[in-house]
């Protein structure tokens, strides 16, 4: 592969390799929900100079977006490459020059210069102006040692649009390798996708295990879970609908609904009454009218026991509601 790097003079954007790619158009408007977290998939090499000022840019705005953007550095020709990020940069349009930063999987910029931070923001900017129905959440419990198990959920908002999605989930280690600030979230290792499809108010959870190699796990601190939800294609633009990062220390998934909540539209109040009571005389009725609501919510009292007839559960209901 060759490996060259230059200056374009006139519009003085730095390249290595070749080319100039375009800017893919977004997609879709569904119905808001969800604040939207954007990904930012830096293509970079150690051997790029320019990817340093990529990678400075994303630096700044991770730190003056948290939670808004997940930035994830795949190294392409280079000692920290792995198959699945070669993939990956293979998969997208123009993929013949670094630095390759590609927001959601629909705008990228190919090259950068010390102010590109500009172009960034504006993409990332436009992205965050995109509302999403999609909500990603990452969850995590050690199995042993370096050994963990992840859940990633994904959610269609009530009033979604109904669409298949592909769930990613990866794991970074951040400021590496070592050297510079540019160097953020280095792909490290990619699990097994997973196609879904989602019914408006449905979620699914996708559970996979990995283990930290030696150099990730004795710098826990550093390590990134990133998960996103993207257009199921193999190649070509596709947008990603919702992102999400996590750091260390890992924790499971909260539960979706609290105890309670039965007829599982996210709060506690008067409108629960007629499910409990259904909830109590009727239960099949009950799991039939609010189909995946977990039983678990009507152990109000938490003693494990819940169900048709738990009528030792009455009591804490009511005492639930009049604390509301
Ligand atoms: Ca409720
Ligand atoms: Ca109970």
């Amino acid at each position: 592969m060759l490996r060259s790097c230059f200056a374009r003079r006139g519009i003085d954007t730095g390249l290595c390799l070749l080319l100039v790619g375009t800017i893919g158009a977004g997609l879709g408007t569904p119905p808001a929900a969800a604040q939207r977290c954007v990904l930012a998939e830096d293509f970079t090499a150690i051997w790029c100079i320019p990817c340093i000022d990529a990678g400075l840019a994303l630096d700044q705005l991770e730190a003056e977006y948290p939670g808004q953007i997940a930035v994830l550095q795949i190294h392409v020709s280079d000692a920290h490459t792995i198959p699945w990020g070669t993939a990956r940069f293979n998969s997208y349009p123009d993929h013949a020059s670094i630095p390759d930063v590609w927001f959601d999987g629909v705008l990228q910029k190919v090259g950068a210069n010390p102010q590109v931070y500009w172009e960034y923001l504006e993409m990332f900017s436009e992205r965050q102006s995109v509302p999403t129905d999609v909500t990603v959440e990452i969850g995590g419990e050690q199995v042993s040692g370096p050994t963990f198990t992840f859940q990633v959920r994904v959610c269609l908002a009530p009033g979604g649009v109904p669409k298949p999605m592909r769930v990613y989930l990866v794991r970074a280690l951040d400021h590496y390798p070592a050297g510079g600030a540019h160097y953020r979230n280095c792909l490290r290792q990619a699990a097994p996708e997973e196609d879904i499809d989602l019914a408006p108010g449905q979620c699914q959870v996708i559970e996979r295990t990995m283990t930290f190699e030696s150099t990730s796990w004795s710098q826990p601190n550093n390590i990134r879970m990133l998960a996103w939800a993207q257009v199921p294609a193999d190649s070509g633009v596709r947008e990603v609908y919702q992102a999400r990062m996590i750091s260390w220390p890992f924790e499971p998934l909260p539960p979706l609904y609290d105890a309670g909540d039965l007829n599982c539209d996210g709060t506690i109040d008067f409108v629960d009454i007629n499910p409990f009571v259904l909830y109590l005389t009727n239960n099949a009725a009950w799991q039939t009218e609010f189909p995946g609501c977990p039983p678990e919510l009507g152990d109000i009292n938490g003693d494990g026991t819940y169900g048709q007839a738990s009528f030792g559960d009455i009591n804490p209901f009511v005492a639930l509601l009049a604390g509301m």
